[in-house]
């Protein structure tokens, strides 16, 4: 299944100092000064569509950054975070419906079980009602029980699923797999599913888009969607999965020990961290790629290394993990790749070239 090609251009009409006012509204979690900004750019005519893409969605990286960069607390992410939530209820509402006729029949939007990112999900929704298309938001961490009886009760025309981390592939999988069993196609989105969308080809989706316009775009060519997606999940993959999570919470304990950061550093959220990263290496394990681990090995370098988290502290946790995982053949080969992939970085490190005198 190929990506869809992406359609959401680079900012438009919106000028720098526009989105700098903006962020700066972030910053300071000003939701007034924000929301008056976001839907006077409404009222003075920008798309609304613009606005949510390329004011509200830059403005929100942007506080992934300094979060993930140690520049902010996580209060100040969310506090932030919360802001632009609000600005997408009220730009959306500021905007109203599209007049002319829409396709008939719903798509659903989902965030996968376990994902609570639904800012992204809540943009798509409202980018996919902006174009026409009736859309309806079932919101963050949607259980797959719950998403079967909704359909069962909604019959939509297709589910679009948004997984953001990718430690969330299995739960996807079980999204999709209830979808289908219900015979409604499933559109994929979201960083989770890898950065072409190679996981939920995985996993079985019917199609991947990787933002909100393309993802209008396609559903407006191709209306309505059809199933055609087929998981390449395999057995070993499901059985090694069952047996990761009978040992989850002691795999947690033991690894949480080791996340413990040194006297005198900042302290990081241990069994939080511990859980995630256990989830991302079972994961990779679900659909059979040891990249999903090794990325989050490069995202927990990162965010240690901003909270000054000597490196050692993360090999610890992979050593103490492949002493733990020794039975099932994948776990042991992610974490061997794990291990190589912390011992090139580190290798990168120690050879830096010395910066030129003076
Ligand atoms: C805000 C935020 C949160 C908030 C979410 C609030 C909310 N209501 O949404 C909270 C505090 C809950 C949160 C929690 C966590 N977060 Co967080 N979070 C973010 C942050 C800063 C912004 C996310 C966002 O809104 N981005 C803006 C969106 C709108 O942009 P976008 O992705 O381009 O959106 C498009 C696509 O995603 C696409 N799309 C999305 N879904 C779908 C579906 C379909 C069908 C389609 C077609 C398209 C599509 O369309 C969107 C619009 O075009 C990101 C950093 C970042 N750079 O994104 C981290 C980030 C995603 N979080 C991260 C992590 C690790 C976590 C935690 C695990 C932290 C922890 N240890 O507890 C938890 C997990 C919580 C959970 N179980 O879900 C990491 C993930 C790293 C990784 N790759 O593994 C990130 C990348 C931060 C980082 N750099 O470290 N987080």
């Amino acid at each position: 299944m190929a990506e869809q090609p992406m359609s959401g251009q680079p900012p438009a009409g919106l000028s720098p100092a526009v989105r700098a006012a903006f962020e700066r509204h972030l910053a300071r979690a000003d939701a007034e000064g924000a929301l008056t900004q976001a839907v006077g750019l409404v009222a003075e005519g920008v798309g609304a569509e613009s606005v949510l893409l390329d004011l509200i969605v830059p403005a929100q990286r942007a506080v992934g950054d300094k979060w993930a960069t140690g520049r902010w607390t996580t209060a100040q992410e969310h506090a932030a975070s919360h802001v632009s939530e609000l600005c997408t209820a009220a730009v959306a509402a500021a905007a109203g419906r599209p007049h002319g006729p829409a396709p008939a029949g719903e798509v659903v939007v989902a965030c996968v079980e376990g994902e609570w990112h639904t800012l992204p999900a809540r943009i798509l929704c409202e980018v996919l009602r902006l174009r026409g298309l009736h859309a309806r938001f079932l919101g963050g961490d949607v259980r797959t029980a719950e998403l079967v009886s909704d359909l069962h009760r909604s019959g939509p025309e297709v589910v679009a699923l948004s997984c953001i981390l990718p430690a969330r592939l299995p739960q996807a999988y079980q999204g999709v797999a209830a979808c289908h069993r219900a015979g409604i196609p499933v559109l994929a989105g979201g960083p989770g599913f890898g950065r072409t969308g190679r996981w939920a080809d995985a996993l079985g989706a019917d199609g991947y888009v990787r933002d909100a316009p393309g993802a209008a775009d396609l559903l407006m060519a191709q209306w309505p969607p059809h199933l055609r997606g087929a998981a390449s999940v395999d057995t070993g993959s499901t059985e090694e999965y069952a047996w990761f999570l009978g040992r989850r919470p002691e795999l947690v304990r033991r690894t949480a020990a080791r996340f413990a950061t040194p006297p005198g550093r900042e302290s990081v959220p241990t069994a939080d961290n511990a859980g995630y990263l256990l989830d991302c290496l079972a994961a990779g394990v679900f659909v059979d790629d040891p990249q999903v681990f090794t990325d989050c090995l490069s995202y927990f370098a990162e965010f240690f290394a901003a909270r000054t988290v000597p490196p050692t502290v993360l090999t610890a946790v992979v050593a103490t993990l492949a002493e733990s995982m020794q039975g099932p053949r994948r776990f042991a080969a992610h974490l061997e790749a794990g291990q190589r992939s912390l011992s090139t970085s580190a290798g990168r490190a120690g050879h830096q070239p010395h910066p030129p005198p003076g």
